[in-house]
């Protein structure tokens, strides 16, 4: 049995290592040991603590987070007053900042201690015998609210400072920050919740940090970094800012990495360009830099004006987030024909450039901000992105504007649009015949898989559709040679080949023909099932979802994809110009689930096939019934192998599976080897 002493020295040992291994983690981003040898760390105190409630002390680093929740927060007064800090917005302003304390100070150049401006709230730590006693906020800068419960759930911020050259009293000042990754996580798991989100981080940070309940506190994902001193007692500081701040780091306060010490006002200024162009991939918001003369004494020569040292002032990058009006909100549609609703703004100055579009996204995002015309917004525009609706100003609703839904049917061709479960985007459905989609339709009805057009690429399918030869699909096949040589870059001999081309891709397949229609969700192997299913387009055609969801591998999804396309009188249009253009295809057999050879037999390709390609190859087991799968499994029937097969062949061999050459594969269906 250890004596009570041994144990109070046990418990005092695991204190320092703790505290340590929390100073080398979060302080230097340099931990000595792992995760789970901390963590017993922790437990053997945890352990001992819970044995001897009466050696408990509340700078344990066990003792976080506290239980009981607060009426109201009491009141701190700040001996040393917070003081708040002047803005700059332009180069012009910091040089003057710069001229005048040169002036002052009567020199030439000043060195600065420059580092980011947090968007966070300001924060004073008192420590008394390094042991942290109180927590205030910054508040009017005098009287703030004692938040010490809260602040002490904060893993970077020390209950007990590091080592043994500290003040007796130490007030530590700072910024308490929610980084993105946190703010992030914290908004999506309120979206989950059906909580109200957070609109940016500091609003999150400063919600957090005023809960009456410091569990909820301890819950939320806040940081703190320290950029400066209040009271502080009998001890001799360095004699220079910088020199200060890492003195607190050699304390246990985190600091901030990215600061540095410049020469003259050139030097703040190129550092401002620095961070700006580093701000995206910093891990936190920041809206500025904040410049301070680097010298003490210089400091102190310069002195105050009203709260406000003479010698700092915080450079600010311009805002990002402002206010304005919805004027209308309208909806765009894509290539691929999705459709987004884009807000238009009065113009605004936001984050360096005047904004008068932001993309409202889909159908929810509009019902997340419940977004309405007339209404007054934060609009947010960060670095390069698109600009983006932050929130509804909903004080500012004026009326009862009507809830914004995106339309029925397509603004650009007046199809009917489609959302599909699951999907946030809502569709135009028609393709064929949507000015919109125009060109990705016919690339598309053009391109190897779907009517395999030879020479007909992208780039003249653009011109052709530039020049008004071409609108839909079936145009493509009333071009004359005349035509396609007036063309830019257009030989009399490739114009010829492209008719050519057009003439034989109208021998097609039912298959194909289906593919390239371009219905949403129907690829080439749902292409093969339908007109294996329906055997012919009128069938097809006729098909309502219920008969559609009575076919194989066919969900409601599709099945709704389908009808929703044949019903655009459109796209019947579209079709009848292409069959009167003479597109055909041979008879398919239908053939009734049983009547398949292949039926419920898994096949898997390997190695190059030299007769067919292996999309072939896989369209035509599919026709027979086969299913071909990309692995090769003990449910795997038959692995076909090529010339330089891969591990599946070996695969195969070890599962027991039989292996099939290519002349096999090509008996097995049907054709002369
Ligand atoms: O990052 C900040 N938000 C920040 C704020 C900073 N990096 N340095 C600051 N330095 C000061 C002085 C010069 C007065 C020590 C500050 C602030 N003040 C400040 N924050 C809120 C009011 C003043």
């Amino acid at each position: 049995m250890p004596s009570h002493e041994q144990i109070r020295d046990r418990i005092a040992q695991l204190r320092d290592e703790i505290n340590y291994h929390n100073y080398r983690y979060y302080i230097l981003d340099d931990p000595e040991i792992s995760d789970s040898e901390y963590d017993r760390l922790l437990r053997e105190l945890q352990d001992l603590e819970q044995q001897y409630p009466e050696l408990i002390t509340p700078d344990s680093p066990t003792q976080r987070v506290g239980a009981t929740p607060l009426e109201s927060f009491a009141e701190v007064k700040h001996r040393i007053p917070m003081l708040s800090l002047g803005n700059a917005f332009s180069d012009e302003e910091v040089l003057d900042f710069d001229r005048r304390a040169r002036e002052r100070l009567g020199v030439d150049v000043i060195e600065y201690a420059v580092e980011p401006k947090l968007d966070g709230l300001a924060i004073s730590l008192r420590y008394e015998e390094g042991v942290l006693v109180q927590a205030g906020t910054r508040g009017d800068g005098t009287t703030g609210e004692d938040v010490t419960l809260n602040v002490r759930t904060i893993e970077t911020i020390p209950l007990r400072l590091v080592g043994h050259d500290y003040p007796t009293v130490l007030e530590v000042r700072g910024e308490i920050i929610m980084d993105r990754a946190g703010f992030e996580k914290l908004n999506q798991s309120r979206r989950e919740q059906g909580e109200k989100e957070f609109v940016n981080p500091r609003n999150a940070a400063a919600g957090s940090l005023r809960q009456l309940d410091p569990r909820i506190t301890a819950s939320r994902p806040l940081s703190f970094f320290s950029y400066g001193i209040g009271e502080v007692t009998e001890a001799r500081l360095p004699d220079r800012h910088s020199a200060i701040i890492k003195k607190l780091q050699s304390w246990g306060l985190r600091i901030n990495p990215e600061s540095r010490v410049v020469k003259g006002v050139q030097g703040c200024l190129e550092y401002y360009r620095w961070i700006q162009d580093k701000r995206a991939a910093l891990a936190y918001e920041i809206d500025g830099v904040v410049y301070k003369v680097d010298k003490i004494a210089q400091q102190e020569q310069l002195g105050f004006v009203a709260r406000a040292p003479r010698w700092a002032i915080a450079h600010k990058f311009p805002a990002q987030e402002e206010m304005t009006e919805i004027e209308a909100i309208d909806v765009q549609v894509g290539r691929t024909g999705a459709l987004t609703p884009v807000a238009r703004l009065k113009p605004v100055f936001v984050g360096g450039v005047t904004v008068s579009n932001a993309t409202l996204h889909n159908q929810d995002e509009i019902n997340r901000l419940d977004v309405r015309v007339g209404d007054t917004v934060i609009v947010r525009r960060a670095g390069d992105v698109i600009p983006q609706i932050v929130s509804v100003v909903k004080s500012r609703r004026k009326g009862r504007p009507r809830k914004f839904k995106i339309p029925a049917h397509c603004p650009v061709c007046g199809s009917a649009t489609e959302r599909l479960e699951g999907d946030a985007k809502t569709f135009c459905t028609g393709g064929l015949f949507c000015e919109a989609q125009r060109k990705e339709m016919i690339k598309h009805f053009a391109s190897r898989r779907a009517m395999d057009i030879e020479g007909l690429g992208d780039k003249l399918v653009e011109q052709l559709v530039d020049n008004k030869l071409v609108n839909d699909p079936a145009d493509l096949y009333a071009l004359t040679e005349a035509q396609l040589c007036g063309l830019e870059r257009m030989a009399e001999k490739s114009a010829q080949n492209i008719l050519a081309a057009l003439d034989k891709s109208k021998d097609t397949s039912l298959a194909r023909f289906i593919y390239a229609l371009g219905i949403h969700n129907v690829g080439e192997t749902t292409a093969q099932t339908l007109a294996q299913h329906f055997g012919s387009l009128d069938a097809l055609m006729a098909a309502d979802e219920e008969s559609l969801q009575a076919v194989p591998d066919i969900g409601p999804i599709v099945a709704r994809s389908i009808v929703t396309f044949f019903a655009q009188p459109h796209n019947r249009e579209v079709i009848e110009k292409l069959l009167a253009a003479g597109l055909h295809w041979p008879d398919v057999e239908v053939k009734s689930a049983h009547e398949l050879p292949l039926k419920g037999k898994t096949f898997v390709l390997t190695g190059t096939l030299t007769r067919m390609t292996r999309n072939e190859a896989k369209a035509a087991l599919q026709a027979l019934g086969a299913k071909v799968s990309g692995s090769v499994s003990k449910k795997t029937d038959y692995v076909v192998v090529g010339e330089n097969p891969g591990s599946k062949a070996a695969k195969a061999e070890q599962l027991g599976v039989e292996v099939l050459t290519e002349s096999m594969l090509a008996q097995l269906l049907g054709k002369s080897a």
